[in-house]
């Protein structure tokens, strides 16, 4: 017997490849999320900061140290639209960030009690029967700023946080309202059923920062993705909404162009060894001082309710 989630909502994640849980956290859980949100906004040092932007392209992927260095810190990457060229802010630091990522979940207490110590959360993960051995890792705010908020392209989250078998099961929690014009999440229903992992974002050697690797020829890519066109879902979400998002689903996000923000907290998990191996290429890397935190006692269970992990 499912513990919070239903066998219909259990059911439909596994059929859309997401499944949106209205209010998961209460009022006062959202409000301290989005209270140190913003405090971490008004205590970052712009003085200090080397101007690294959040960009998304498939040649222009952020990639240098100071992104490559932020798996077990609290750091901030800039909104595209927000520094000239010379590296100058165009607004104040606040309206500037794109997102804060990428350890807050293990550093920040407010964000710590609502990943690694919440046992609503646990409940839906035992639920859900995705993973044997989750460990949570990649965790975000992301603001997408009022008019300038980027466009987060199509993708799906095994392609960045790949391990083999692909296992990436995504956490996405509004701690604002979000809309058709600020920027909400769509998805496209079933296609991780349908759309096999075909690229994966890789750390280059040589300080050559970050690139997608190609896990099948450019002509397979090509009919994998004609094949995966349809028509996408907007999901329209309110303060402490819950979006589980499948690894291998396609979503993405639009620009903001609204004066409304769009506050959303979100963090990652995937499988332990020996269920799934996660590779030195991936970008972030577990340290000795921070290793990926486990999220349940590894499960007696021999099959997860995956049926199939989608593999290119
Ligand atoms: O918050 C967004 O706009 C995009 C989030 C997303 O695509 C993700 O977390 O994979």
């Amino acid at each position: 017997m499912p513990e919070y989630l239903t066998e219909t909502q259990i059911a439909k994640f596994y059929k859309d490849g997401y499944l949106v849980i209205p209010q998961f956290l209460l009022p006062e859980e959202t409000q301290s999320l989005l209270n140190r949100s913003k405090q971490l906004l008004d205590e970052f040092d712009i003085d200090q900061h080397p101007r690294t932007k959040f960009t998304t392209g498939d040649d222009n992927h952020v990639g240098d140290d100071y992104f490559l260095t932020s798996g077990d810190k609290i750091r901030y990457f800039l909104e595209e639209d927000a520094v000239d060229t010379e590296g100058k802010l165009l607004r104040e630091k606040q309206k500037s960030v794109n997102k804060i990522g990428h350890a807050l979940h293990e550093l920040d207490p407010a964000f710590r009690k609502v990943t690694l110590e919440n046992e609503r959360l646990r409940a839906v993960v035992r639920d859900l029967e995705f993973h044997r051995d989750p460990v949570a890792l990649q965790s975000m705010v992301i603001t997408k700023q009022t008019h300038i908020g980027g466009e987060v392209p199509e993708h799906n989250d095994s392609t960045f946080l790949y391990t083999y078998p692909p296992s990436a099961l995504g956490f996405w929690i509004a701690l604002e309202k979000c809309t058709a014009t600020n920027g909400a999440l769509s998805f496209l229903p079933g296609s991780h059923v349908i759309t096999p992992i075909t690229k994966r974002f890789v750390r280059l050697g040589d300080n050559k920062g970050t690139g997608f690797e190609d896990l099948v020829p450019p002509s397979v890519q090509r009919e994998v993705s004609e094949a995966s066109k349809g028509n996408y879902v907007l999901e329209t979400c309110n303060p402490g909404d819950l979006v589980l998002i499948h690894g291998s689903v396609l979503h993405k996000s639009e620009r903001n162009t609204s004066p409304h923000t769009r506050f959303a907290y979100t963090f990652h998990m995937i499988e332990s060894p020996p269920y799934a191996k996660y590779d030195e290429k991936n970008w972030l890397q577990p340290t000795k001082e921070m290793p990926f935190s486990k999220i349940l006692p590894p499960r007696e269970i021999s099959e997860t309710r995956q049926p199939v992990l989608t593999s290119a």
